[in-house]
């Protein structure tokens, strides 16, 4: 075998070991490089007589081109391992869906609010405001709830640290104390005293009760206030938009009934109740088998509530309703504890998106 010939078996057994491309250029330049074996066998051509020179020139040619393409095969052979072994290890499954995103929603109790005031104002019925933080005037005694009266009881009240001591008789110059509001009523006093009649309102907002919590009660809660005032307003009038709002907030027909019951605020006062949206009025668990659910407090406005508002009790009627927006959430969407509204639990919340 002739030195050449050598030169290239020898090469190649070097490539055949390779298994990276810094080893093959290594290798190319052990042959080809300025020092290589190669360029010095081509130096060596200036020494040699003019015969030999062409020669062995044209066989150094061929085995440099030899060379060339041993490394060129070889090198295209290692990209190509390596190009196999990324497709394999970087391979992305481009039909598997997306993680899911932890999205925000609205709140079942908001979206339940605002389909109250769509309801109520496609009734003429506008919504109106008032303050969490509220004082004792406004909250009890301008209600007709005077200190000593038993139905304070009911609202038992979270009561705000107070910033100088309150004395004499709370009157509306002389407010109390400052207390988290138990019911949304107050609203009615705020609105009648800057507003006239004919009056139309709703009052959707927190309350706030320092009583023992269970499935169906909790300190921090949702009242839903309506205030309807006119010359002739009637209980009437009052079945007739209770029947019309709960009939499409429930998207069915509903069947109301009114019992008579104490609310200091109104004269008369009555409980409402509706048939069973449950069983459909047959009896079940949910109503205690009767077919009915008790739902709100309501009655027609008091004359003293009229004249804490700055109204003359004689020239205006009107009727008041206060209900629960959380009982009329659970009950549309089936919930069974009111807790859950407050609980800030993601699987709970995200079910109303
Ligand atoms: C009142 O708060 C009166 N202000 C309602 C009213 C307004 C009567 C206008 C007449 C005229 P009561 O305490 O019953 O009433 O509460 C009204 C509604 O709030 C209840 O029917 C119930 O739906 C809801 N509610 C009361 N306590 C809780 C509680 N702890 N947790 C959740 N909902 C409650």
């Amino acid at each position: 075998m002739s030195k050449l010939d050598e030169l290239k078996k020898e090469a190649e057994n070097a490539l055949k070991k390779t298994s990276n491309l810094t080893e093959i250029d290594d290798i190319r330049r052990a042959y080809l490089g300025r020092k290589g074996k190669l360029t010095q066998e081509l130096r060596s051509l200036k020494d040699m007589a003019e015969k030999d020179r062409k020669k062995y020139g044209n066989a150094l040619n061929k085995i440099k081109e030899d060379i060339g393409s041993m490394l060129e095969e070889y090198s295209s052979k290692i990209r190509e391992e390596q190009y196999r072994n990324r497709i394999i290890n970087e391979w992305l499954d481009v039909t598997r869906p997306l993680p899911k995103k932890l999205r925000g929603s609205v709140h079942p109790i908001t979206k339940t609010i605002a389909e109250i005031e769509d309801i109520f104002s496609a009734m003429g019925f506008e919504t109106a405001e008032g303050p969490q933080i509220e004082n004792e005037w406004y909250n009890f005694e301008a209600l007709n709830i005077p200190e000593d009266h038993p139905a304070r009881d009911l609202w038992d009240t979270f009561w705000m640290k107070q910033d100088k001591e309150v004395k004499g008789p709370v009157t509306k110059q002389n407010p109390g104390r400052m207390l988290l509001r138990t019911h949304t009523s107050p609203v009615q006093i705020r609105y009648m005293q800057k507003n006239n009649p004919p009056i139309r309102i709703i009052a959707p907002g927190q309350v706030f009760r320092y009583e023992a919590t269970d499935a169906s009660h909790e300190i921090q809660f949702r009242q839903l206030e309506g205030l309807m005032v006119d010359k002739d307003i009637s209980i009437a009038n009052f079945r007739a938009v209770m029947k019309e709002f709960l009939s499409r907030y429930f998207k069915k027909d509903i069947s109301i009934r009114l019992r008579p019951s104490f609310f200091p605020f109104v004269e008369p006062g009555f409980e409402v109740d509706i048939n069973c949206i449950n069983c459909d009025a047959k009896g079940c668990s949910v109503c205690s088998q009767t077919g009915w659910l008790e739902l709100m407090g309501a009655g027609m406005v008091h004359p003293r509530v009229f004249e804490a508002a700055g109204y003359n009790p004689d020239e205006y009627a009107g009727f008041a309703f206060g209900v629960g927006i959380d009982r009329l959430a659970m009950m549309k969407y089936k919930i069974d504890d009111v807790r859950l509204f407050n609980a800030g639990d993601i699987r709970f919340l995200e079910q109303f998106k």
